[in-house]
């Protein structure tokens, strides 16, 4: 069967592509539609058509489409999960957590649509009410990355609605299986035709074709730090509203004081999970002198005991690479790590399963300064370089010298470090003994510096970008 586009309360075929299986080369998850310029172009235009209507919905309708939503993804997070851990590669227990999320995101937008409120206040002339209210950007253009099947879908696609826009989608190309469902979940919960679009397929086509649309009110990007780039010189153009969250090149902190067990388990999570495909994972383990070769050995030891193995299998901790490209950059850069005389202690290797994937056993450098390419360029496998620093002060100063800012790190058992490193560290999402991955889906979620651009994602943040401000005043 071919999962087609959905354009205006319609599902659309299109050019057929194949969704790839990592782990297993020779499997095809399924094959679904590449959306056209035209189809995109129908999409914008289906979107505008159903704003008005959508926009002025009564909330309950809003409450309903996005509960229904979200009480079928959770109902169904097994199977979803399955799907996802097949198109991406994360382990099952990783995909079911994904889709769990997704889930409570709806939820949370669902509870939100009844808190829409505004604010009324007195002018500052006589007998003059000022009423201030959020209203809809309007169209929404939701570009999504491949790590992340079906949560960020779900935390752009949510907020817009529950606000009162309307959605075209366009997910990575690589990863369209669960895109696909949550699109078919909002339609069977009752979306109005034309509130959701679903277009599939290239970012040269259905992306550029969003990036030109005079009718594409807003565009919601996440993923590389060029396509963002692209994203927003485009929209600036045509004075778009913008929102972009791409690399990081997260530090993780580890002092003399730390509780070594929590440092190493919270680094091996940073770093490796999720096949350290995640903008929030670490790359950059910082760690003090005292505690360095005890850090590195447990670490190590640690890495030793992670199986990597087809994201299906029960034990995998570690599923494949997403795909050869993305394969070929990961042991490109354990190269340049070692040209640049870095020390590989664990890993690096590419490995043979029972099913042809993309298995890379991960990859820990030590003896790393932060002016190597390993320790600036955003990798986005599994990954990461040990820097030997001499204190705090110069772990803090290192942590910061990178042109990102997404999430960092620390583990220490000092009340005074962490409540340091929670005020300087430049990043807009900072953990204490906790990984620099993996969220809560209910609070604001971003950075600053090279890795974000726009209001805050998530939570009530959202509401920054998915509403404009209106500022009425009246004469009693
Ligand atoms: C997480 O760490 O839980 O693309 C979420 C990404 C991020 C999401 C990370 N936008 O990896």
């Amino acid at each position: 069967m071919l999962h087609k586009n959905f354009i205006a309360g319609e599902w659309v075929a299109g050019d057929a592509s194949a969704n790839i299986n990592p782990s297993n080369v020779n499997e095809v998850v399924g094959e679904y539609a590449r959306a056209s310029a035209d189809d995109t172009k129908n999409a914008i235009a289906a979107a505008r058509a159903a704003l008005p209507a959508w926009s002025r919905s009564p909330i309950l309708a809003r409450h309903a489409l996005l509960k229904k939503t979200g009480d079928e993804i959770l109902a169904r997070k097994e199977e979803l999960g399955r799907l996802l851990a097949r198109e991406e590669g994360k382990t099952l227990p990783e995909a079911i957590g994904e889709v769990a999320r997704a889930g409570q995101i709806f939820d949370f937008f669902a509870g939100e649509v009844l808190r829409l409120s505004g604010e009324t206040l007195p002018s500052v002339r006589a007998n003059v009410g000022v009423e201030i209210t959020r209203e809809p950007v309007g169209v929404v253009g939701v570009i999504t990355p491949w790590n992340f099947p079906i949560a960020i879908p779900a935390w752009k696609i949510a907020p817009a609605l529950a606000y009162g826009n309307t959605v075209v989608l366009k997910p990575a190309d690589l990863v369209p299986g669960s895109a696909w469902a949550l699109v078919d979940i909002l339609h069977r919960a009752g979306a109005p035709a034309g509130v959701v679009n679903l277009t599939m397929g290239r970012g040269s086509v259905v992306g550029q074709t969003m990036l030109d649309s005079p009718d594409v009110n807003a565009i919601t990007f996440t993923g590389s730090v060029g396509t963002g780039k692209r994203v927003a010189f485009a929209s600036v153009e045509h004075n778009r509203k913008f929102q972009l969250e791409m690399g990081g090149k997260n530090p993780f902190v580890v002092l003399d004081d730390a509780d070594l067990s929590v440092a190493v388990e919270a680094a091996a999570n940073s770093s490796f999970f999720s096949t350290g495909q995640r903008c929030t994972a670490s790359s950059r383990l910082i760690v003090t002198e005292g505690i360095h070769d005890r850090f590195v050995a447990a670490l190590t030891e640690r890495l030793k005991n992670l199986v990597i193995d087809d994201a299906l299998k029960s034990g995998t901790h570690i599923g494949p690479v997403v795909d050869e490209s993305q394969l070929k950059q990961d042991v490109d850069y354990i190269g340049i790590g070692h040209s640049e005389g870095a020390k590989l202690a664990f890993g690096g290797a590419r490995l043979e399963r029972a099913t042809p994937g993309f298995y890379l056993q991960p990859a820990l450098f030590t003896e790393a300064t932060n002016e190597m390419r390993i320790a600036r360029e955003e990798i986005f496998g599994p990954v990461a370089a040990v820097i030997r620093v001499k204190d705090y002060d110069e772990a803090l100063a290192v942590a910061n010298d990178t042109n990102f800012g997404l999430s960092s790190g620390i583990a220490t058992t000092s009340l005074k470090y962490a409540t340091h490193f929670k005020r300087n560290s430049e990043a807009g999402m900072v953990m204490v003994n906790l990984p620099t991955a993996g969220v809560d889906f209910h609070v604001p979620f971003g950075g600053r510096k090279g890795s974000s651009y726009g209001p805050r994602e998530q939570g009530r943040y959202a509401a920054e970008f998915y509403t404009t401000v209106k500022t009425a005043y009246t004469l009693a």
